[in-house]
């Protein structure tokens, strides 16, 4: 038979999301540059369902059913324009290729629009979830035309993870729009991570606790708002021992975290658009310090400060104060990072659902979690909050902000007077309290801007714009 659909390059990501495929009946066509990967999939996981194997390019479009559906699991970046290169040449109009590599949007909207003079669809789409999520169902994020969602829809919302029978797939926007919220989604990712370390090390050289004890605290706290998938590998990476020497699994690990980019696109992103995503920026930020090793060594027991001691008089009391503190951080994180999708779909002409992106979010990916449940509702577009409004205005999280204040204040107060670095804690508070304030310092940045730059200012009592002559007599002018 004619395959319903096609994955090229069958490395862990595309192997098991052809399995995936087949596994829901779907007859999968699959191709690999090199063919030893198909090989090796169909002797050892062919019982999945109907594979059609290919050896070269040309059959393997060939063994297509029209319109032809074909997804790119390749390398991101040079390989993946070599394979788009490749199957346009073979595919005929109306097909659509899908890019499912963690592509940037920018070259997804350049791809998007070379093949649409081809008469190609073309969708970039997110999948989050890792391995994992690819083989049991990932969270899927494709953008490009509504048309191509028309017949590929359906398909990609079998294979996504269901949360309370509801797919955790929907068409994001056009173009480049489904990798845009990708990457956003991994910007959140790392904010997340950041602040539930910070929460961690708060309870660790804060209150002295064991890292066994902190897994058990994780586990509570994965019962209550904070239920999440990242809250409870966290329990579970906390209470791993190391087979060799018996410690504490983290003791044993050294403290430089990687990354492979997206957290830096969407900081790079956002500065672009404008966008304050402090959260996700002390993120990055924080991997960045992890990793300055030479920097780090020279400083440690040379720079002076408070040695993280914190006169703690009723640890239950501390350790409550600090998960009402790590929610209410990770609800700004949040609206953070939905903010910069708003300004997104604003910039690039994307008519994307936030309320939608937080329920295919729900399951299949690395910051599914309970409480998006309530981000889609504050979006609802029948009864939510008026968009594009901070997620901080809709009443459920305002009120929870609400009742966060005291213990949030006292996390962050507490911790700088103890020297134990909370950037996501702090830079969220700083936020939340910046954006509420009714006057900013920026009055006084403006006269800064005009004094060295004449850079010329508004005025808060009438209308106009206006530069005061520093360097001569300091009156006033009007210029426009
Ligand atoms: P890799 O990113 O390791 O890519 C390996 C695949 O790319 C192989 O099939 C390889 O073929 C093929 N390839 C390369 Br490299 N250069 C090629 C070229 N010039 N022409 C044709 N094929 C080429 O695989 P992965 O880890 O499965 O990830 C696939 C995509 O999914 C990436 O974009 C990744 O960022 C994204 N992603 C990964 C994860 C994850 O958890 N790993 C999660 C979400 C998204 P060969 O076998 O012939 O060398």
């Amino acid at each position: 038979p004619l395959a319903d659909i096609g994955v090229t390059g069958l490395a862990v990501m595309g192997s098991n999301l052809a399995r995936n495929f087949a596994r829901n009946g779907f007859v999968t066509a699959v191709h690999n540059r090199s063919y030893a990967k198909t090989k090796a999939l169909i002797d050892e996981h062919g019982g999945d369902g109907v594979f059609v194997p290919s050896e070269s390019a040309a059959d393997f479009v060939a063994s297509l059913a029209k319109p032809r559906k074909i997804l790119i699991m390749v390398k991101a970046g040079e390989p993946t324009d070599a394979v788009i290169e490749e199957l346009a040449a073979l595919v005929e109009p109306d097909d659509i290729i899908i890019d499912g590599g963690n592509a940037k949007f920018a070259d997804t909207r350049r791809r998007q629009a070379a093949l649409a003079e081809r008469g190609i669809h073309f969708v970039g789409c997110g999948v989050s979830g890792g391995e994992e999520g690819a083989l049991n169902g990932p969270s899927i994020m494709p953008g490009g035309s509504a048309k191509s969602y028309e017949s590929l829809g359906p398909i990609l919302e079998r294979i996504s993870a269901h949360v309370d029978g509801a797919p955790c797939c929907t068409h994001i926007g056009t173009d480049g729009a489904g990798h845009f919220v990708k990457m956003v989604h991994n910007g959140i990712e790392y904010a997340d991570m950041q602040l539930i370390a910070e929460a961690y090390d708060l309870l660790r050289r804060g209150a002295g606790l064991s890292p066994a004890r902190i897994g058990q605290i994780f586990g509570e706290w994965n019962k209550g708002d904070l239920d999440s998938f990242l809250i409870e590998i966290t329990a579970q990476v906390l209470s791993q021992v190391d087979a060799e020497t018996g410690a504490p699994f983290v003791d044993v690990v050294v403290d430089a975290a990687g990354m492979k980019g997206t957290g830096t696109w969407t900081v790079q992103t956002a500065l672009d658009l404008g966008i304050p995503v402090s959260g996700i920026a002390e993120a990055v930020f924080a991997r960045g310090l992890s990793s300055a090793a030479a920097h780090r060594a020279a400083a440690a027991g040379v720079l002076p400060g408070p040695d993280g001691t914190w006169p703690i008089a009723d640890v239950d009391a501390f350790v409550e104060d600090v998960r009402i503190a790590l929610y209410a951080s990770k609800i700004v994180a949040y609206a953070q990072g939905l903010d910069e999708i708003f300004a997104g779909a604003a910039e690039y002409g994307w008519d994307i659902n936030v309320g939608a992106v937080a329920r295919i979010w729900r399951g299949g990916c690395i910051i599914r979690a309970k409480f998006l449940n309530r981000i889609t509702e504050a979006y609802d577009v029948s009864t939510g909050i008026e968009l594009p409004a901070s997620l901080l205005l809709a009443p459920y999280f305002t009120d929870a902000i609400a009742n966060a204040q005291d213990s949030w204040r006292r996390v962050v107060a507490g911790a700088a007077t103890a020297g134990l670095p909370t950037p996501g804690f702090a830079a969220a508070l700083s936020y939340y309290d910046g954006l509420r304030s009714e006057r900013l310092p920026a009055a006084l940045i403006q006269g800064q801007r005009d004094f060295f730059g004449a850079h010329t200012y508004q005025r808060v009592d009438k209308p106009g714009t206006f530069h005061t002559l520093w360097s001569g007599d300091r009156t006033e002018t009007q210029t426009a």
